[in-house]
């Protein structure tokens, strides 16, 4: 298993002095936003993370390697490559034999995570229960991966081009615990709220923790979503946002888009919709939540 993995020297020297290491995906960089803002984000959610006291691990697949933690050229030329190959459970072993990039959603990311032992790993979003799922079957892996791998994930909820209320239930069958970060609904990432009520609301990084080593102590496999509102400043208008969804979901119906390609095309569509005003969203958000997974790691 430690012949995939490939800690850089950050992290290494992390690990050997007994320092919290807070785990972050490249999905994000590679489909989640355009260049060159995508790198810029990344660093500066990584510096967020090291001055809150922790240091940032992001994960992706290099040359035949787990890669947890990239050094500023890495960054560079992965959130500047073409057709990087978004990598989840099913892709890893695939993309690491044929030494392919990958980009790690939320579901490799803790796996990598997982593998690195590092618990606490911060995003925007996770994949969840697609709109019509019934039909389509479109369940993002994230979810299953919540139920069993032991990483808690820092998000600000989950996108309203997911059927919210039904991954909300998903993660209830699962056991996995949807905490409110200083909140009682889940956030809906552009926005602060939604109608779907979390599990509990915690109002620090401290109790947080408790909360994990709590779970973890007692070997209740599985992760936990800790949302967290994007910051008001930063909130989109609910009824515009919700109009650029239905907009995207139509787009996406009327080309065909199906399997690994929805949530990418998705996410695309909306930022093109929007002239950019969610992408400043987007990074705003990932910025609050780098500094909430860098507190909680701190208290683990
Ligand atoms: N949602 C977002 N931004 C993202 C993603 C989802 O708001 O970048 C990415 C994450 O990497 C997530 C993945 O794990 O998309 C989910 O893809 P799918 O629905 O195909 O499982
Ligand atoms: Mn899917």
């Amino acid at each position: 298993m430690k012949e995939y993995l490939s800690l850089s020297a950050e992290v290494q020297r992390a690990k050997e002095q007994g320092k919290p290491v807070v785990a972050l995906e490249s999905t994000i960089i590679s489909h989640g936003m355009p260049y060159p803002q995508n790198v810029q984000t990344a660093r500066e959610v990584e510096q967020i993370i090291r001055d809150y006291g922790a240091v940032p691990a992001t994960i992706a697949i290099l040359d035949g390697k787990i890669k947890i933690g990239l050094d500023d050229q890495e960054l560079e030329d992965f959130g500047n490559s073409e057709g990087v190959a978004k990598a989840s459970r099913r892709d890893l072993p695939y993309l690491l034999a044929t030494k392919q990039k990958g980009a790690t959603t939320v579901a490799a990311t803790m796996i990598c995570a997982e593998l690195a032992e590092v618990n606490i790993f911060v995003t925007g979003g996770i994949g969840g229960v697609h709109r019509g799922a019934e039909t389509s079957m479109d369940i993002s892996a994230d979810l299953e991966e919540l139920a069993k791998t032991n990483v808690a994930v820092v998000c600000a909820g989950a996108k309203s081009i997911l059927d919210l209320g039904l991954t909300m239930e998903y993660l209830e069958t699962k056991g996995v615990p949807v905490v409110g970060y200083q909140t009682d609904v889940l956030p809906a990432f552009f926005t602060r709220t939604s109608e779907f009520p979390v599990n509990f609301r915690l109002d620090d990084a401290e109790t947080v923790a408790g909360t994990l080593r709590a779970k973890w102590d007692l070997k209740l496999q599985g992760g936990a979503v800790i949302a967290n509102p994007i910051p008001e400043e930063y909130a989109m208008n609910e009824a515009d946002i919700s109009a650029v969804i239905d907009t995207a979901l139509n787009e996406a119906e009327a080309n065909n888009i199906s399997g690994k390609e929805v949530t990418p095309f998705l996410l695309a569509k909306v930022t093109e919709l929007t002239d950019g005003k969610s992408l400043e969203a987007n990074i705003a958000l990932v910025k609050h939540n780098a500094k909430i997974g860098a507190q909680i790691a701190v208290n683990m």
